[in-house]
């Protein structure tokens, strides 16, 4: 009894190793709908604040594949987005003051991001396949 319960534990421990190695790295290429700044995509699921403290909040977003993030800027400080894995699909600027940028991911995955005017500010969008 003792030992089938210990193989149990070890058969779920190998599963969860197994499923962390196979993840490969979330790239954004090809797996999103870019808006321009200004130009929206749809009705966000969630909302990014990049804030004149120089934060994304909240700094980690979950969403299910199909639906938009949206970053916005209400604040007086410029930021960007630029994406770890794919600096090419990021907003080159949101200015103060109401601008915003939509992505909508449509592929699960976690992907990270920055704002490379200003270090150390960086997030993380999670997406889930729902
Ligand atoms: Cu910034």
């Amino acid at each position: 009894m003792i030992r089938a319960r210990l193989m149990t534990v070890l058969a779920l421990v190998a599963g969860g190793l197994a499923a962390c190695s196979s993840a490969s790295p979330a790239t954004p290429t090809n797996t999103v709908s870019i808006g321009s700044a200004g130009v929206h995509l749809g009705t966000p699921a969630v909302v990014v604040a990049a804030t004149d403290q120089n934060t994304f909040n909240p700094v980690t977003v979950t969403v299910t594949a199909g639906e938009i993030v949206e970053w916005r800027d209400d604040g007086s400080v410029a930021h960007n987005i630029i994406f770890a894995d794919d600096s090419s699909i990021g907003d080159p600027v949101i200015d103060g003051g109401g601008g915003s940028w939509q992505v909508k991911f449509t592929t699960p995955g976690t992907y990270q991001y920055a704002c490379t005017i200003h270090t150390g500010m960086l997030g993380t969008v999670v997406v889930t396949s729902g």
